[in-house]
């Protein structure tokens, strides 16, 4: 990629709303982001590797368990500060914000809200240091939307479960130390356990050939009789509502992570438009070119500020899932828009590595589908305003 010459648009001077902290926070991991991210990531990409030196990196910026209690190793912040590291990271990379999210919210949150003591004080602090990888299994080959229907299986053996099944489409699988993984128990219950590597049966394979978070380690997990201890298994949940919980935390930080993806195109193509001459005047000044970047902004700065409520919600433990997907669902389809949009104002050039836009358009067709289709989500909000279920 050309020279990050990256600037933050706050149009609405949603910074006022912001703690010195937050502020702190935000300026920290977007100086990070420009010197360690955006000189290599599209090497990366184009060669389909995960940066692996980005983990320590990411430790240090605070980017593992922001809001996990310091005592555990966490940043012990709120859920705003949360969501503008989120939004700082995947203004570099969506795949770098997935390897954060996955991390903080579906490792570190099920450990720190479902674990016991012990598997807290043993897990948490090495995943916060990035001295320990975590990844998440609950999508399986024909259980995505329908993650109920799950196959993968637990027998009680006295000493230990016995693990069988597989999930698929595992972000950071491939190099994670361990899974935490939602699997049915004799009983039909969906239960969470922690899988390490170098267990007997159990392995990792990656997925190639992905156009989309090319810079994100994506794998399956198979499991083929894994003895697995029994103080591994997450004491304080039982159900669905385990993993989906964790999905509430998930889909909050890509609502504003996505944000970032939709500052980066709006600000290359407003820069763009201005430095290219077309018909002996800059393109940014012919009608159709403002009316795109117009609507560009006015989205962004709407995505913004329902993040920012969401955001006081949250710290107040009053989001409901429901505004969680709506968020999610809003702000993605946002930033896939304006992607696009963005690829037509850089003509040709927008097809390029030269410019982030066609990377941040690849990888939000996949944000658009994990943690939540864009179909599903509105028919969560569909069951919420209606009281009717259309998903069965
Ligand atoms: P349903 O009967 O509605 O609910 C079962 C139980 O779960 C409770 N529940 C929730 N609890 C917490 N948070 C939520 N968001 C919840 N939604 C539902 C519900 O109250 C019930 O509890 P209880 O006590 O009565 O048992 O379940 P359903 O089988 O009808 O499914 C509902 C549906 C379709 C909305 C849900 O399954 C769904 O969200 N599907 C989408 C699957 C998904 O998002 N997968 C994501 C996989 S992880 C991933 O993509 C990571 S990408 C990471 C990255 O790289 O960034
Ligand atoms: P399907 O569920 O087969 O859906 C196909 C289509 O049917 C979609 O358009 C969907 O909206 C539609 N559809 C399904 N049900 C209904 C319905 N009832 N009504 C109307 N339309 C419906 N999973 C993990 O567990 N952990 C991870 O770390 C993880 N990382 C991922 C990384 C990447 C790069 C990708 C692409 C996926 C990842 N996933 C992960 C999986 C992701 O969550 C699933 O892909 C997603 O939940 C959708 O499941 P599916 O792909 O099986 O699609």
């Amino acid at each position: 990629m050309a020279q990050d010459r990256y600037q933050y648009h706050d149009y609405f001077l949603m910074d006022d709303l912001l703690t010195e902290e937050h502020k702190l926070v935000m300026s920290s991991v977007r100086e990070w982001v420009k010197k360690e991210v955006s000189p290599i990531v599209e090497e990366y990409c184009q060669r389909a590797e995960f940066p692996k030196q980005w983990i320590k990196g990411l430790a240090e910026i605070g980017a593992f368990g922001p809001y996990i209690p310091a005592e555990y190793g966490g940043g012990g912040m709120d859920q705003i500060a949360y969501g503008l590291i989120m939004m700082e990271l995947e203004r570099g990379d969506s795949g770098l914000r997935s390897t954060a999210s996955v991390q903080s919210s579906l490792v570190m949150y099920p450990i720190y809200t479902y674990g016991s003591e012990e598997q807290r004080r043993k897990y948490l602090p090495k995943l916060a240091s990035g001295d320990m990888m975590g990844c998440f299994g609950l999508t399986e080959p024909d259980h995505g939307s329908n993650p109920g229907g799950m196959l993968t299986n637990i027998k009680d053996k006295g000493d230990h479960y016995l693990l069988n099944g597989s999930k698929m489409w595992i972000s950071n699988a491939p190099f994670a130390d361990i899974a935490v993984v939602w699997a049915k128990d004799e009983e039909g219950v969906i239960r969470g356990i922690i899988v390490e590597r170098g267990m007997e049966g159990f392995s990792t394979p990656e997925t190639h050939g992905k156009w989309s978070l090319r810079a994100s380690a994506t794998g399956e997990l198979v499991f083929d009789n894994v003895k697995v201890p029994k103080e591994n298994l997450l004491p304080n949940v039982k159900g669905l509502k385990g993993p989906l919980g964790c999905l509430n935390s998930a889909r909050y930080g890509i609502s504003w992570g996505t944000i970032g993806a939709a500052l980066d195109c709006y600000d290359s193509a407003l820069r763009y438009s201005k430095e290219r001459i077309q018909f002996g005047r800059p393109i940014g000044g012919f009608q159709l070119q403002q009316k795109k970047l117009a609507e560009m902004i006015t989205e962004i700065t709407k995505a913004q500020l329902l993040c920012w409520r969401l955001g006081v919600l949250k710290n107040e433990n009053r989001a409901t899932p429901a505004q969680i997907s709506m968020a999610k669902r809003n702000n993605v389809n946002m930033a896939l828009q304006i992607a696009r949009e963005a690829r037509q104002i850089h003509g040709g050039m927008g097809i390029t590595g030269e410019y982030p836009i066609m990377r941040h358009m690849m990888n939000l067709e996949s944000v658009i589908t994990y943690e939540g289709t864009h179909d599903v989500h509105l028919l969560i909000t569909g069951m919420d305003i209606t009281g009717l279920n259309a998903f069965q």
